[in-house]
């Protein structure tokens, strides 16, 4: 499963889930001889018994069956971390970051059998500046869904639509990018429908192998907004047709939902109310399938989070598989997606790979996650140089490039710098991640109103204020009487006082605990990383989604 709705009608869609061939190969090799394993895709590679702690390159190999002469695209949704895919021996694309979508387009392809090798690579090298021995665990493989479409030589690439109000109306900016992958100027006409009102872009010519983007702007009588505890979506069909057919050639289909993200008075509005986000930090991480979610899980960890009274989830720190998104938009859950990188100080930073690494992470992120109404917020950089002049160069470029890309939704960045940060006048909420009572013996009460002084004093003044993430270690089963540090009651201890101050203080826009579940870290990276058990355990589910005893502290917090 791709997304939780249907994308398309006119195009054929086929997942390419399955066994594969596999095989490891060296560094230098692009080319696999023999295969003698078979690996499921999607799945992390690390789930195979050889291959649990693999780090390195590896090819998985398959043929495609074409039923009919056509051209085709190839979606991966997410490669772990570097992929590099050959069609018929021919490379058609490169992507990095495991948790980007990226496509390729592959003209006049026969009908009949076909041959599509994609070596991956998850090894941490001067050339992965986001992937690095992290906090959290870069499994290897293709992680995320990957098809095959047929697709017309004049096929709609993308669409996005932003919603807005006025006078008590509902709108929508609908802009469409297509391409004319012919060799001859194409006239074409693009219409469709938009909760049940037709829209047309009326005709337009696209020049031989250009893509063009078109944009209309329309009104919609009658709308349910998309609200939290009531996410009204609507689906958004597009149809292409060339030389005057009466028959389309291409189409897709986007679910919306119609809604405003507004940050005034120092505080995020959702259609105008204010709202409180109250939720977690989540990695995609889980024991059985590390990085992979298969729907179900998804579902879980979401059901979880509701049960517990959350109404918003972070990212944290990379952009997550799709259907989380669509599961998010769906359950009316709040979500402030990040690009992917954590704690990486200046000097990680400097080389100009990072900042390209994290633009392109940056625009096909909001590219593709533009359409989900649950997205209320985009950030970047968890805990990086927020507190020197060239890393606010950098933040700065980041966060013009996302508003360039959608300006509709507010900025942020999280930062453990306090009074050092420089970067707050850049970003449109103020985001902590302060640790009290865990890495630091501060009260939650006082060192929140001291955040607060920081951001009017830095830039930051009339601004919302999040905590971004607070929390501590909790081993799972792991109990004492004294509440020593490590066990579920110290934890539970800490989660309600950091709770209770940050609840009753009308100033703060919201609350991300850190984390929602336990997930695995890389071994051996120096003490910070060397954590017990390679695992980070400031879950409040432990690695499997058992309920720590601070569950119901979150509960009680969340669902007043
Ligand atoms: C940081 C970081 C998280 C995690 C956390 C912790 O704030 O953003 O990724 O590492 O600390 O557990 O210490």
């Amino acid at each position: 499963m791709i997304r939780l709705f249907e994308t398309n009608k006119i195009r054929d869609v086929y997942e390419l889930e399955g066994d594969w061939d596999f095989q490891p190969i060296n560094e230098g090799d692009s080319v696999c001889e023999r295969y003698e394993y078979r690996m499921p895709v999607p799945a992390c590679l690390e789930l195979h018994p050889d291959f649990r702690t693999y780090r390195g390159k590896a090819a998985y190999r398959r043929k495609v069956d074409v039923s009919k002469d056509t051209s085709i695209k190839l979606n991966f949704k997410g490669v772990s971390h570097t992929a590099d895919v050959y069609w018929n021996g021919m490379h058609v694309a490169h992507h990095y970051n495991a948790y980007t979508p990226f496509s390729t387009y592959i003209k006049d392809v026969e009908k009949g059998e076909h041959e599509l090798v994609v070596i991956v690579d998850n090894t941490f090298s001067e050339k992965s500046k986001l992937h690095i021995a992290n906090d959290y665990y870069t499994y290897g493989g293709i992680i995320r869904p990957t098809s095959i479409e047929y697709i017309s030589d004049v096929c709609i690439d993308r669409l996005s639509c932003t919603s807005f109000q006025k006078d008590g109306v509902w709108g929508a900016d609908i802009k469409v990018w297509v391409t004319n992958h012919h060799d001859t100027i194409q006239k074409v006409e693009i219409k469709g429908q938009l909760a049940d009102t037709p829209i047309s872009f009326g005709f337009i010519e696209i020049q031989a192998n250009e893509t063009v983007d078109v944009q209309i702007n329309k009104m919609f009588e009658q709308l349910i907004p998309w609200e939290l505890n009531n996410p009204s979506l609507y689906l958004l069909t597009l149809h292409v047709y060339t030389d005057h057919q009466t028959t389309p050639v291409d189409d897709l289909i986007e679910r919306v939902g119609f809604r405003t993200v507004t940050t005034e008075n120092g505080r995020i509005q959702l259609n105008g109310q204010d709202i409180i986000l109250k939720g977690y930090n989540r990695h995609e991480d889980h024991p059985l399938v590390g990085a992979s979610f298969p729907y179900q899980l998804l579902v879980q960890d979401l059901e979880l989070l509701i049960e517990t009274g959350a109404n918003s989830v972070r990212t944290s720190h990379y952009p997550n598989d799709e259907r989380f998104l669509d599961l998010c938009d769906e359950r009316g859950i709040a979500v402030w997606e990040e690009n992917h990188a954590r704690g990486l100080v200046l000097d990680q930073m400097s080389d100009p790979l990072f900042q390209k690494q994290c633009m392109d992470c940056n625009e096909e992120m909001v590219q593709n996650h533009v359409n989900h109404p649950s997205i209320l917020i985009w950030a970047i950089l968890n805990e990086c140089a927020s507190n020197t002049q060239e890393g606010k160069v950098m933040y700065k470029e980041q966060l013009e490039q996302i508003k360039e890309l959608d300006s509709s939704r507010p900025v942020t960045y999280a930062t453990h710098h306090r009074e050092h940060d420089i970067c707050f006048d850049l970003a449109d909420i103020i985001s902590f991640n302060l640790y009290p009572l865990w890495y630091t013996d501060e009260d939650p009460g006082e060192l929140v109103d001291q955040a607060r002084i920081w951001a009017e004093e830095l830039g930051g003044g009339g601004k919302p204020i999040i905590m971004s993430e607070f929390g501590g270690d909790g081993y799972y089963g792991l109990r004492h009487p004294n509440a020593v540090r490590g066990t579920e009651e110290r934890q539970a201890i800490i989660i309600e006082e950091n709770l209770r101050a940050y609840t009753k203080r009308s100033f703060i826009s919201g609350m991300y605990i850190w984390q929602f579940a336990d997930c695995k870290v890389v071994e051996d990276t120096g003490w910070l990383m060397s954590r017990a058990g390679t695992k980070n355990s400031k879950g409040i589910f432990d690695e499997f989604r058992r309920p720590k005893l601070a569950a119901s502290v979150v509960k009680k917090y969340f669902s007043e």
